[in-house]
């Protein structure tokens, strides 16, 4: 099954029978392949290479980059079947959010290939005569892309099509939980590169490997720009080290979203979106609503509708038109029965979260997603928890909803239901939520590409995709030219 998939998207058996590394599909937990994983010395070779590859990227006119990502991206319409399944079999995720997944591919690089035409810079009013002022947008040099398990492909994509279409080259290192992915991914590519001349081969390229494979990424000074997606443990330690050799980074890492639900809230629509993006992805999005804030007015009736949607779920093989998939691993399941029982002695009342079809796939972790009511914001609401946990509270003011929202380590996304216009207007404001995202009934979970994504605080401050991320890939030059026969100096000094 899994080696018709693969070779069918250009990945030959080789590449995945020949290492040590066990991969196992949260499906059934049965064997995908095994894996090599790469050392530092074997990155570090990749990156001379990419450097190579970088001096001759760089001098390609982004339009013309732009066309091989206009390729890729026909690329990927072709093999999206393909592709979803790939990522459901190695992320346990639903059919349709593995599709969805390369659709987002799909969508960055429409994105990256009008951008490619534009790569604005301003011109500036110069304070001297004869002079103007520019700002220039040059390459950055080899960018370093680190991805989690949960969207194996299109957080990869969002940084390498935006990389590309502005001059840089690109090495991945994939979630060792999900390498499969990657190298279906860095194929197809491969295949869009396949007769286009201007593409030095090399450009992009994949190194699979574990928690010191990524350091030498982040150490490694020819390394321009490291994004890295994951935890705030793994972000914390990238950070600090691509900064101790003052290297720029991206950080996009967890979230702990909440959404307000106002008394003039539309109940059905917020149950919905409550859906999916509190079960949704088994709860492995970062985007993920972890923590409903509920007016007390209308808290115990959306409690009521929210236990009758969950129970009619569907829990399963994901590629059988289950709604909600297997959990990553064993590690990810305890992790949830942990922070259930901190829930437990922190006072709440939990519904739901139990382990399901165990008997039919013992080696894999489905779980009944939770919903949990807590007497406040305890320490354990405040904890990102990757797993489908929602936990509700009540509040009696906006103020004190808003102020309960802002009150957690991370700072991705957010949501407010209301029909009141200036609840929405104040959510939204500089007193509102402190977010990197802040919807109105629309849940927290599934952003288009076409915005800027990411987050403050914990979540590290980066912003990826769309809008002016592709700033954060380019070097900004600033130019004044004088076409006059005289000198003047700004500030009005005369040095004469
Ligand atoms: C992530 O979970 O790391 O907004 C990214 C969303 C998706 C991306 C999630 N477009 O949920």
């Amino acid at each position: 099954m899994i080696d018709k998939l693969l070779s069918g998207l250009g990945v030959p058996r080789s590449a995945y029978t020949s290492g040590s590394f066990p991969l196992h599909t949260p499906i059934d937990g049965s064997r995908l392949g095994t894996i090599a994983l790469d050392d530092p010395a074997t990155v570090a070779a990749k990156i001379e290479r990419a450097r190579d590859a970088f001096d001759v990227w760089r001098t390609v006119p982004p339009p013309r980059r732009g066309e091989l990502i206009r390729r890729f991206s026909e690329v990927l319409r072709r093999n999206k079947a393909a592709l979803g399944e790939l990522v459901s079999w190695e992320t346990g995720k639903i059919a349709q959010e593995g599709q969805g997944e390369v659709q987002e591919m799909i969508d960055i690089c429409d994105f990256a290939v009008g951008l490619s035409r534009q790569l604005y810079g301003l011109t500036i009013a110069s304070e001297r005569p004869g002079h103007h002022m520019r700002e220039t947008w040059h390459p950055l040099g080899v960018v370093g892309v680190i991805s989690a398990f949960n969207f194996p492909a299109a957080v990869w994509s969002w940084n390498a099509a935006l990389a590309l279409v502005t001059g840089n080259s690109v090495i991945w290192k994939p979630s060792e939980k999900t390498p499969l992915t990657a190298l279906a991914s860095q194929a197809l590519l491969e295949q869009a590169m396949h007769g286009f001349d201007d593409a030095p081969p090399q450009l992009s390229q994949v190194s699979v490997g574990d928690r010191a494979a990524g350091q030498a990424l982040a150490a490694d000074p020819r390394v321009a720009l490291v994004s890295a997606t994951g935890s705030t443990r793994m972000g914390r330690e990238v950070g600090q080290c691509v900064a101790a050799r003052f290297g720029r980074s991206i950080l996009e890492l967890g979230g702990n979203n909440a959404m307000i639900l106002a008394p003039s809230a539309d109940l059905a629509l917020a149950v919905r979106a409550t859906l999916f993006a509190a079960v949704g992805t088994a709860g492995q999005r970062c985007t993920t609503l972890r923590r409903l804030i509920a007016h007390e007015s209308v808290k115990d009736e959306i409690v009521t509708r929210l236990k009758s949607a969950y129970a009619k779920v569907r829990i399963g093989h994901p590629l059988q038109g289950s709604l909600v998939g297997p959990l990553i691993d064993k590690a990810g399941y305890e992790a949830m029965q942990d922070a259930l029982e901190q829930a437990r002695s922190q006072g709440g009342k939990v519904y739901g979260g139990e382990r399901q079809l165990q008997s039919e796939f013992p080696d894999a972790y489905y779980v009944a997603p939770a919903i949990v009511e807590m007497p406040r914001q305890t320490e354990v609401v405040r904890h990102e928890t990757f797993a489908p946990i929602l936990y509700i509270l009540g509040y009696r003011e906006i103020g004190e909803a808003i102020a309960l929202n802002n009150a957690v380590p991370h700072g991705l996304s957010s949501c407010i239901f209301t029909t009141d216009i200036r609840e929405a207007e104040l959510f939204q404001s500089a007193l509102g939520s402190d977010c990197g995202i802040a919807n109105v009934n629309i849940g927290t979970s599934g952003a288009e590409i076409g915005g800027a994504f990411g987050g403050e605080k914990e979540t590290g401050g980066g912003r990826e995709s769309g809008s002016d991320a592709w700033k954060a890939y380019m070097r900004r030059q600033t130019n004044t030219i004088n076409y006059s026969h005289e000198l003047p100096l700004a500030q009005g000094i005369n040095f004469d």
